[in-house]
């Protein structure tokens, strides 16, 4: 696969001349660099780079951060590099990625064209500084903790993917370090294959030259892990509560009825007001972008009918059996159901089916698994 090697660069020293020789004789033919608003010292070396045929300078006239500086080269690739290749390869500019590295994330790309593919370091190692190998291994705990997935480097700069791939990636918030966490987080939350590909690890000086902020880059990105998390429980808990509540509200209404009428309308009526919330919330708040309109709300609402009408028939059921206060088995069961539509999901039903449920996802399980929470 032909593929562009991007590389984001802030204030480099000259070693980065040498290495877009190497690259370029390693038989790299399109290498993209952005200058990120680097000092005046340093503008010799993106001239110099300018001269090669191989190469395209990006500027940006103050410091943007590494995020922006990202989706900025996707956006140029995809825009104005389509023809020419059908892939991209992020690289850091301070030699910390190997040739040999490079070309392997390259052949991987041919392979998972799928896939967003991590050049992974080994933080075991003894060259490792104790401050990354921590901050690696902490992000690395949360975010499977928070969305599964076990992903042994998050904060690689190292990292490949296809054109086919790369848009789910140019829309996402984050502006600095934390925008390549978002990137992980939106693979998990989409369903995006992550491969790891183990790589040298590589540090300078006990990483001195960093550009990497302990404390507000460290927020940035935990703020970010954290915001995406709580925005999603929020919405799900919300809509469970609202669920419950207009169960309740209607099942008082509906007083003098037969309890096969109070169960079912009941149901009814408390899912159509709690799932139109929950659509909109996830639509709005926490999934922004990505989504596709009615079809997405088609499916949403399939899944939905399904889910509601097992719950209405097993309420009903357990209340004449068992004679229990009616939200209380009503809680039983759309928590019973919460599991039951994720072993579904997990398993794979349909893989358009699964996709929805998945850009949906804690949308569709939200009515059910807010109850786990509740
Ligand atoms: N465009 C851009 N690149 C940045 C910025 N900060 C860091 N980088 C690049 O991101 C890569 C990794 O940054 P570095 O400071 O080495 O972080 P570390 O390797 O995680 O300690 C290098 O290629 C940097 O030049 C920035 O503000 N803008
Ligand atoms: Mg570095």
């Amino acid at each position: 696969m032909n593929t562009i090697i991007i590389i984001p660069a802030l204030n480099p020293d000259e070693k980065l001349i040498s290495y877009v020789k190497s690259l370029i004789q390693a038989g790299e033919k399109q290498i993209l660099i952005i200058d990120d608003g680097s000092s005046d010292d340093c503008r010799f070396i993106f001239d110099f780079l300018e001269e090669k045929e191989e190469c395209i300078v990006l500027r940006h006239a103050i410091n943007m951060g590494k995020g922006r500086a990202l989706k900025d080269a996707f956006n140029y690739c995809l825009t104005n590099l389509s023809q020419t290749a059908s892939g991209v390869i992020t690289v850091d500019s301070d030699g910390q990625h190997s040739v040999e590295d490079v070309l392997r994330m390259k052949e991987a790309l041919t392979e998972y064209t799928d896939s967003l593919i991590l050049g992974a370091r080994n933080f075991s190692q003894e060259n490792v500084p104790p401050k990354s190998a921590f901050g690696n291994k902490m992000t690395r705990v949360v975010i499977r903790l928070l969305y599964g997935g076990n992903i042994a480097d998050t904060q690689t700069g190292l990292r490949a993917m296809s054109y086919q791939v790369l848009p789910a990636f140019l829309t996402l918030f984050g502006e600095r370090f934390e925008y390549e966490t978002g990137m992980l987080i939106e693979a998990l939350q989409k369903k995006i294959p992550i491969k790891e590909i183990e790589i040298k690890t590589i540090y300078y000086a006990e990483n001195k030259g960093t550009h990497f902020r302990p404390v507000s880059d460290s927020w940035k990105i935990y703020k970010l892990i954290f915001g995406t998390f709580f925005k999603y429980a929020f919405s799900s808990f919300s809509s469970s509560i609202i669920d419950l509540g207009s169960f309740q509200l209607f099942s008082y209404l509906l007083k003098g009825t037969n309890l096969s009428v109070q169960v079912w309308m009941a149901t009814i009526l408390a899912r159509i007001i709690s799932s139109l919330y929950n659509y909109c919330v996830n639509r709005n708040i926490v999934f922004k972008q990505d989504c596709k309109g009615n079809n997405t709300f088609l499916k949403y609402y399939i899944l939905c009918v399904c889910q509601m009408c097992t719950s209405a028939a097993l309420v009903y059921l357990f209340v004449r059996v068992i004679g229990l206060p009616r939200l209380f088995i009503k809680v039983i069961v759309d928590m019973l159901l919460f599991f039951v539509s994720f072993r579904i999901q997990k398993n794979g039903c349909s893989e358009e089916i699964n996709d929805v449920v998945y850009k949906n996802t804690h949308s569709t399980c939200c009515i059910y698994g807010v109850h786990s929470v509740a």
